[in-house]
């Protein structure tokens, strides 16, 4: 997946010395004018042993990591805002309306239209349906409009530094950002993204870019922060590498009839049953064949609960993001924006 292997050499990195000495430069005049700088994140035992790793095993210099965890902002609303995500706290009404409000399936017709050829070529390519891409592009930025406003480094030293639970994945996922920022030669202290470190239209995490990203208008540069067609062929990318089929839905609609469906609902993410398992205890299911994995669900709306069938490429998309909702939330909008996007070629 990841090239761990490959960073460490101490090859040229123009913009970061330039930086060196831009930062240097206004340290010097922050000093002259404030008293010392603030530099917390550079001055802790902790992250200066990982600063340590860092230059023993990817080659980093230890006068540019200083600069770095120096130059790192611990984010108080970094830590405030992973304390509490949507999928956990919302019930699925509540999270479906997030998601699927009418400027979101309009912007997806108006993405489709204005990226036709891209998503053409990334199907071709791929084998994912262009509703797909679209609708996890909608879901996660509103197809660019909100792609974060942190500074990635912020991020991601802060929930690697402060946040003990997950800091061993996101000190991995911070050493995946220097080695991307150095790879692709990329500003550190300029790169935005979520309050968790996810960069760009699809908000993909830094080991995520490295291994997934493609440069698909071939213009050498991996940019999925200002270039739908490389960010569409990046999310397809994903997709065909996680197992898409395309084949058949991601999802169907079921009904519990007289069964006891609460009793045969997928603990986890994974298709734990068969359909053919599902009809024997009298769950209703249409169209599909007995022998295709599933995992079952109840989504609970204001009253009562639908039921619903995930099927193959539904736990491809809970590889992007590992939630039941999620997955239904992109499949439902995908469907809707091509529903909605036929119907207004129909109309011209
Ligand atoms: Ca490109």
């Amino acid at each position: 997946m990841t090239d761990e292997g490959s960073g460490a050499d101490t090859h040229g990195w123009p913009v970061m010395r330039s930086i060196v000495r831009i930062v240097g430069l206004l340290g010097v005049v922050a000093v002259l004018l404030h008293g010392p700088v603030s530099a917390d994140y550079a001055n802790r035992e902790d992250v200066q042993r990982y600063m340590d790793e860092l230059h023993t095993e990817h080659g980093f210099s230890k006068d540019e990591l200083q600069i770095i965890f120096t130059e790192a902002e611990r984010q108080q609303s970094i830590l405030d805002a992973i304390a509490r995500p949507a999928e956990r706290t919302l019930k699925w009404f509540e999270y479906r309306r997030r998601f699927m409000d009418e400027s979101r399936i309009e912007g997806g017709v108006r993405f489709w239209d204005d990226n036709e050829a891209a998503l053409r070529l990334a199907e071709d390519e791929y084998g994912v349906a262009p509703e797909y891409i679209v609708g996890i592009i909608g879901v996660e930025t509103r197809y660019g409009r909100i792609v974060g406003k942190h500074r990635v480094i912020d991020a991601l030293s802060t929930l690697a530094f402060d946040y003990p639970s997950r800091s061993a994945f996101f000190r991995k996922e911070l050493t995946q950002f220097l080695l991307l920022v150095r790879e692709e030669d990329q500003a550190f202290d300029a790169l935005k993204g979520s309050y968790a470190g996810a960069m760009g239209y699809g908000q993909f995490i830094p080991s995520s870019y490295r291994a997934y990203a493609v440069d698909f208008d071939g213009d050498g540069v991996r940019d999925i922060w200002n270039n739908t067609t490389d960010a569409i062929g990046s999310v397809a990318n994903y997709f065909g590498e996680h197992g898409w089929q395309g084949s058949g839905p991601a999802f169907v609609q079921v009904y519990p009839g007289g069964s006891n469906a609460d009793e045969v609902l997928a603990p986890g993410l994974e298709l734990d049953t068969t359909v053919g398992a599902l009809k024997k205890v009298g769950i209703e299911v249409r169209d599909v064949p007995e022998g295709t994995a599933a995992a079952l669900m109840r989504m609970d709306l204001a009253e009562g609960a639908e039921y619903w069938l995930g099927l193959h490429d539904y736990y491809v998309i809970t590889r992007y993001n590992h939630s039941k909702m999620y997955a239904l939330a992109v499949h439902q909008l995908a469907q809707a924006i091509k529903t909605r996007r036929a119907a207004t070629l129909a109309s011209r």
